[in-house]
């Protein structure tokens, strides 16, 4: 434990966080609660003639709001709705991108090479994305007081009382809840050293929990990371790889190494394909049908009207909602089949919007997946990838809802298959193939790593032994976990570190080849030694960054804003190529690359990494730049 483990509003004194242990019943409730309601009224009242000139003379701003823009105020917490929207980016400098979510999950990787685009045509401010994505991996609590127990997974689920704070580099989440003996407080980073480069850049993200019991009687407590093998995160295994888990152990820290390994033999497991409708029929005999979109059967292709050009039918008869206009809606169920391959093909064209064109699959009675064409009435072959649905009941949907420009969708020849629509790549060569590893920092008493929690994966198994290796080359993943289990005597706190590191080296143009990180470590397992060995220094570096940035007089509002620039240093839209060149696009995955005009008036790079700056001025401006073409 730290000798430093003051909450992050607190000025570093000994004890943890006594506002966070606090909040419930002291004055911090109510700065808690003021900080969830709408902003302050900042301005007004206008009237119209306000406005008759562009910049009204008088602003009446109010008099407390100008006020807070010079207080010191205090440190913002967000708490309720807003959680599920706030994050922060919390992986090292250009080694992909992880956020921390309001409730302390991990979401929106871009470690597996996928090019993640995360701009929704500029709505983000009006649509935030919801935090949703994840690759299953989660940390859970369980503490035992006198025989009772409960188990809790650390995030919105497990808590009714949450509060985030996002001060990068460092992102802080507080859990309560009435029904749990113990408290946490999560601190999530990865190693942040301002001028220090590469020690900044390290492709892991630690997760710092520390637990106190407050109540007056022992707590047992034992917290744990699981995660499924996430190698192949976007391609699957199909049946070609072996999923493969790893028990790893070593002075100061015990973890699971995650890898494939290739499989021979692909093609004789793949069962025979099964069309599931060719759409040959005048009527839909298979489906129910409601609406004026669909007409009273598969529309004969060679009959539609000429704009629509060659719509790609296999066979004579497809499905088109165009019915002479695109004002008609409709929606055509099919009748229920159980999911017995490991994916569903249809050729699907028509309207780009998802939203109001589609084929959807509905797994029960939820929509699990939807299909849209590409404003383009030529229909393409689209898949669903449905392995982890096997033996579930489904049926899919073709909706039309849209009566605008686009508002049709085509649909043909929906086929049952083992094999993907175009041949997987070789395994050495796919983005999605690299190495992970999660690992608690500890290898003493009460510490656990399993490489395959028992089947069912229900969260009391993780506190189970379990096997030191496991394999998998079916669509099932095996979950590893690590964890410790300790006790606290009433009063005590402890804190048990978790961190999860990955290397993932195929990195392809358009945009740069493979990832610096790659070449400074072999695998993931380097990585992680690497913070093993230095995790004291690591730390007490990033955190007195952190106290450093926040020991002013400046407002905390300043101060927030002023450094979460930063973040997007640890973001898609910075990487390093192989070589070590520092590349930067201009907005969020568009506008490439480095260009000056953003670029040299950026300022945390020149300041508070200015071997980057460098790389920029003389490997981009003063190099790339003069060479013809
Ligand atoms: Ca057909
Ligand atoms: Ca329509």
């Amino acid at each position: 434990m730290s000798n430093c483990n003051c909450g992050p509003n607190d000025d570093c004194k000994p004890g943890l966080g006594r506002r966070l242990f606090l909040r419930n019943t002291g004055a911090g409730a109510v700065a808690l609660t003021a900080m969830g309601k709408a902003l302050p009224v900042m301005a007004g009242p206008f009237a119209s003639t306000d406005f008759e000139k562009l910049v009204p003379a008088d602003k009446k701003l109010t008099a407390a709001w100008l006020r807070s823009l010079t207080e010191r105020g205090t440190p913002e917490w967000v708490v309720g709705e807003d959680l599920k929207h706030i994050g922060m980016p919390v992986g090292g400098l250009c080694c992909g991108q992880v956020y921390l979510s309001g409730d302390g999950r991990l979401w929106h990787w871009d470690i597996f090479n996928a090019g993640l685009i995360t701009s929704t045509q500029g709505t983000h401010y009006a649509n935030p994305m919801p935090t949703d994505q994840d690759i299953g991996l989660g940390f859970t609590l369980r503490a035992r007081v006198a025989g009772k127990e409960t188990i809790r997974p650390l995030d919105r689920t497990g808590f009714s009382d949450i509060r985030f704070r996002g001060a990068y580099p460092m992102g802080f989440v507080e859990y309560a809840d009435d029904g749990c003996p113990v408290q946490v407080l999560l601190e999530a980073f990865s190693p942040f050293s301002p001028l220090e480069v590469d020690d900044s850049s390290l492709p892991l993200t630690v997760m710092r929990y520390t637990v106190r019991n407050p109540s007056k009687k022992p707590v047992e407590v034992s917290l744990a990371g699981q995660l499924p093998n996430p190698i192949l995160q976007n391609s699957g295994n199909g049946g070609a790889a072996e999923f493969v888990n790893t028990v790893w152990r070593r002075k100061g820290a015990t973890g699971v190494h995650y890898t494939v390994e290739k499989k021979e033999g692909e093609a004789a497991e793949a069962r025979p394909d099964v069309v599931f409708e060719d759409f040959e029929s005048d009527t839909y005999e298979n489906w129910t049908v409601e609406g004026t979109a669909f007409g009273a059967g598969p529309v004969v292709a060679a009959a539609l009207p000429d704009y629509q050009g060659d719509v790609g039918a296999q066979g004579q008869r497809v499905v088109n909602s165009h019915n002479g206009n695109d004002v008609h809606v409709g929606v055509m169920t099919s009748k229920p089949f159980t999911i017995d391959r490991r994916y569903i093909h249809a050729l699907v064209g028509g309207g780009s919007n998802a939203e109001q064109t589609s084929l959807q699959l509905l797994v029960g009675e939820k929509v699990v997946a939807k299909l849209a064409g590409k404003n383009n009435n030529t229909m393409q072959r689209e898949s669903f990838r449905v392995e982890k649905y096997e033996g579930q009941t489904a049926r899919l949907r073709i909706v039309d809802e849209s009566t605008g420009g686009w508002g049709n969708i085509g649909v043909d020849h929906i086929v049952f298959s083992d094999r993907p629509a175009t041949p997987p790549e070789p395994l050495d060569q796919r983005p999605d193939n690299g190495d992970m590893t999660l690992a608690i920092l500890d290898h003493g008493e009460g510490v656990f790593g399993v490489a395959g929690l028992p089947e069912g994966n229900e969260r009391k198994n993780l506190f189970a032994a379990g096997p030191e290796t496991a394999r998998s080359s079916t669509f099932v993943r095996p979950v590893g976990a690590v964890g410790k289990t300790i006790s606290l005597e009433p009063g005590e706190e402890a804190t048990l570190s978790f961190s999860i590191a990955w290397r993932f080296a195929n990195h392809r143009p358009p945009v740069g080849t493979g990832h610096y990180y790659a070449e400074r470590f072999a695998s993931s397992l380097e990585a992680m030694d690497q913070l093993a060995n230095r995790y004291g220094e690591f730390y007490a570096r990033t955190r007195l960054w952190h106290e450093t940035w926040y020991d002013s007089t400046l407002p905390h509002w300043l101060l927030d804003r002023t450094f979460t620039n930063t973040s997007t240093l640890a973001t898609s839209t910075c990487l390093r190529m192989e070589g070590g060149r520092f590349y930067g696009w201009e907005g969020v995955g568009c506008c490439g690359g480095t260009c000056l005009h953003v670029w040299h008036y950026a300022q945390s790079v020149g300041r508070v990494f200015p071997e980057l700056e460098r790389i920029t001025r003389e490997r981009v401006d003063y190099g790339l730049a003069y060479q013809p073409g």
